[in-house]
């Protein structure tokens, strides 16, 4: 009977975001959800998606059905963001998919029904997500050490002592390429080296979450990472998503891009990687896949996405730096310099959740229970009204 059936519990980030908007105090901060907002607190349409969109109002033929594997001007401009030009082409599956999270429970379901009896392992802490796509894909799921005690730091040598001693050969290391959530932390490039090997020498299968691309350091910078394993290992899974860096969230558009040893191989894995999208969703939605491959084939629109996507890169650093600084004044308050060494949208305050709660009742600032604060849903106008609330709390 459906009257049996227990309530579930809100997504822990989601959930924030609806007691927000419910929340009528006029002075008031989402740093909660993982999205970008501009000076004027929105979450604003890219100028070249809005050109890309008139194009194709103007250009497009059809609605009917994608292949099932996606469009193929959109998954050859994935394959060339991803891996660069020079990788060899036929070595490289790409599937268009429905957001970031398609792309993970795609390659969820590849690895239970064509890599048995692999695990997943996933970072400590992680994307909350994570762990439910993939035992909903019916894998197992392990976790790796990586945030160290301090909260605020890469426990590097816990990390390699797990991936070495917990693994088996065959199992999947989900790795995110750059811009860890919830954290921040990522690896040195020396240490990615170092992770590349222990993957290769163990056997295990590169699962990287490239959600950020662009938000670190850079395009191609944050692609280094992801770039250093594929040197070591012939085989990994890259699961892209492209709402942050064309900020097309509802638009539903990422990637799964499966490297193969061998053409042949690559060929017999894209094989079974339609028969997973068949039995999920059939085929992609266009739309937001039209849009990437659209701004991409065109200079000057590409040139346009890079200049604003590095204008929200940059605008993420000065909020930190503000941050950081407007903390330093707050007489007795902990020192937040940390924050300006983590990349991307995400860092650990250090709040714990008494204090997260607090932050919210008496101030209006809305903050994920682990203490995660979204850096980019920060407005610069009320950085000082912010530092106050957060030593307030602390
Ligand atoms: N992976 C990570 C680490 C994320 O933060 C997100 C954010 O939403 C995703 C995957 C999913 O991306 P999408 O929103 O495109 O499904
Ligand atoms: O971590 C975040 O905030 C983003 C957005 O169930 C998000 O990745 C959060 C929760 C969720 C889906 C997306």
């Amino acid at each position: 009977r459906f009257d049996s059936i227990p309530m579930a519990a809100p997504d822990a980030i989601l959930g924030i975001s609806e007691a927000f908007a419910a929340d009528a105090r006029a002075e008031k901060m989402n740093l909660s959800v993982g999205v970008y907002k501009d000076a004027q607190g929105v979450t604003p349409v890219m100028k070249c998606v809005k050109a890309a969109e008139q194009k194709l109002l103007e250009t497009e033929q059809t609605k009917s059905y994608l292949p099932i594997d996606g469009l193929p001007d959109y998954r050859h401009a994935v394959r060339e963001m991803l891996l660069g030009d020079e990788f060899p082409a036929d070595r490289a599956a790409v599937v268009q998919t429905p957001g970031g999270t398609g792309a993970l429970r795609v390659a969820g379901d590849f690895l239970a029904t064509q890599c048995a009896p692999t695990r997943v392992f996933l970072p400590n802490p992680t994307w909350a997500n994570h762990s439910a796509i993939m035992r909903a894909a019916g894998l197992g799921v392990e976790t790796y050490s990586y945030l160290g005690a301090d909260r605020r730091s890469l426990d590097f040598e816990a990390m390699i002592a797990d991936l070495s001693e917990k693994t088996r050969p065959g199992d999947a290391v989900l790795l995110h390429a750059c811009c860890h959530n919830p954290t921040g932390v990522d690896p040195t490039a020396a240490q990615w080296q170092q992770i590349a090997n222990l993957l290769a020498t163990r056997g295990l299968i590169p699962l990287l979450d490239f959600a950020y691309q662009g938000f670190g350091d850079g395009l191609e910078a944050d692609a280094a990472g992801l770039r250093t394993v594929l040197e070591h290992c012939d085989e990994a899974i890259v699961c892209s998503s492209y709402s942050k860096n064309f900020g097309l969230y509802s638009e539903r558009v990422g990637a799964v891009t499966l490297i193969a040893g061998s053409p042949a191989a690559t060929a017999t894995a894209l094989s079974q990687l339609k028969i997973v999208v068949r039995a999920n969703y059939s085929n992609p939605p266009r739309h937001g896949g039209s849009i990437v491959a659209t701004v991409l084939a065109d200079p000057e629109l590409t040139r346009m996405w890079k200049a604003e996507l590095e204008e929200y890169r940059l605008r993420i650093t000065r909020l930190r730096e503000l941050f950081v600084a407007g903390m330093k004044e707050q007489p007795g308050a902990p020192d937040f310099s940390f924050l300006l060494n983590q990349k991307g949208m995400f860092s650990y305050s250090g709040l714990t959740a008494m204090q997260a709660d607090e932050l919210r009742t008496q101030h209006g600032v809305y903050v994920v229970g682990s203490g995660r604060i979204n850096v980019a849903g920060i407005n610069e106008q009320k950085v000082d009204w912010l530092c106050r609330a957060v030593a307030d709390v602390m």
